[in-house]
């Protein structure tokens, strides 16, 4: 694999989920494969699961590590070309992407959305600028539109813990008071429709993914609706992609309780986490009904496979 940024990177899906749990039964068997290679994790926003869990991944295989808080511990980044640099951000993306590349095997880069422009958002300009200019190949760690490490640890989760071939898989859109970018949403809907598993999203009027994702998925606008007979239930808030970054609506109702839960095929609960207990999900979802742990304990798993399908071309 010569990149990891989308899942049009990837060659055969089920095969990559397969490594992923390969790589959990013996972590670590590929040691060699990163001896003396270096990966370099940019980190334009706050992690605690993708920063650890790559860390560890990459360690597993062998690989040096090195971190980096963009914009803190180093210069702020100009993205855009043609500018008179005069403003707060010292350094280009053009000489920093290329000379973090000079150090590195492979550059991961997380960059979130700005959910104040659209149209600049879904052009993935930084992850973008760092494919072009870092010479190396690039692993998204959730970018203005995608999180591809998320959503392979999801199926990797929803394969462990599936009672059934066909497993019925609900996204639910959670409320919260803050905009959330639309990146986990997308990417969890992309992925899944790689699958033959029964999908069906659920969210209130005005919060439609972008096509680009959704695709024909059904959207089943009652919840309670959407929820029955669900084997697994993912719960993600995001703010509307039509009316760009805004919060439409904070309706207490769409949170996932007991009740809700009480609706689907004795389902688990997921999430990408972190989580605001209570303001989306009941403490007793969490603690009861959820492999929210056993999800982001496979991000280790996600991001071994990833690296690995990476280094074996370099
Ligand atoms: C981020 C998001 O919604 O994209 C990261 C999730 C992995 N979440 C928050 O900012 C709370
Ligand atoms: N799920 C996830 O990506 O978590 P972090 O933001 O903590 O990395």
């Amino acid at each position: 694999m010569k990149n990891f940024i989308s899942l049009h990177d990837v060659e055969n899906v089920q095969e990559l989920v397969q490594e992923g749990l390969k790589q959990k039964q013996n972590p670590f068997a590929d040691q060699k494969l990163g001896k003396n290679k270096t990966i370099g994790l940019l980190f334009f926003n706050p992690s605690l699961r993708t920063r650890l869990s790559t860390q560890k991944a990459a360690q597993n295989l062998g690989m040096n590590v090195m971190i980096m808080n963009v914009g803190q511990d180093s210069w702020q980044l100009e993205m855009d070309d043609d500018v008179i640099m005069n403003g707060d951000k010292a350094e280009h993306v053009k000489e920093a992407a290329a000379v973090i590349g000079s150090y590195c095997d492979i550059v991961a880069v997380r960059a979130f959305a700005g959910l104040q422009d659209r149209d600049a958002d879904y052009r993935e300009i930084v992850i973008e600028k760092f494919r072009q200019y870092a010479g190396v190949p690039i692993v998204n760690l959730e970018s203005a539109t995608r999180h591809p490490c998320q959503s392979l640890a999801d199926l990797i989760t929803i394969e462990e813990f599936k009672k059934t071939a066909r497993p019925k898989i609900v996204l639910t859109w959670l409320p919260h008071f803050k905009p959330l970018p639309q990146a986990v949403a997308n990417s969890f809907a992309e992925w899944v429709n790689m699958t033959d598993y029964e999908f069906v999203i659920t969210h209130p009027e005005g919060y439609d993914l972008s096509s680009q994702f959704a695709g024909n998925t059904k959207v089943i606008y009652n919840q309670d609706e959407a929820l029955k007979g669900a084997d697994f239930v993912y719960g993600k808030n995001w703010s509307s992609y039509t009316q760009y970054g805004q919060v439409l609506t904070q309706d207490p109702s769409w949170m996932i309780t007991k009740q809700k839960m009480d609706l689907t095929n004795n389902g688990l609960f997921m999430h990408c986490l972190p989580v605001r207990r209570n303001l989306k999900v009941t403490d007793e979802v969490l603690d009861n009904q959820s492999v929210v742990v056993q999800q982001a304990a496979n991000r280790e798993w996600s991001a071994q496979a990833v690296l690995k399908a990476i280094l074996s071309g370099l």
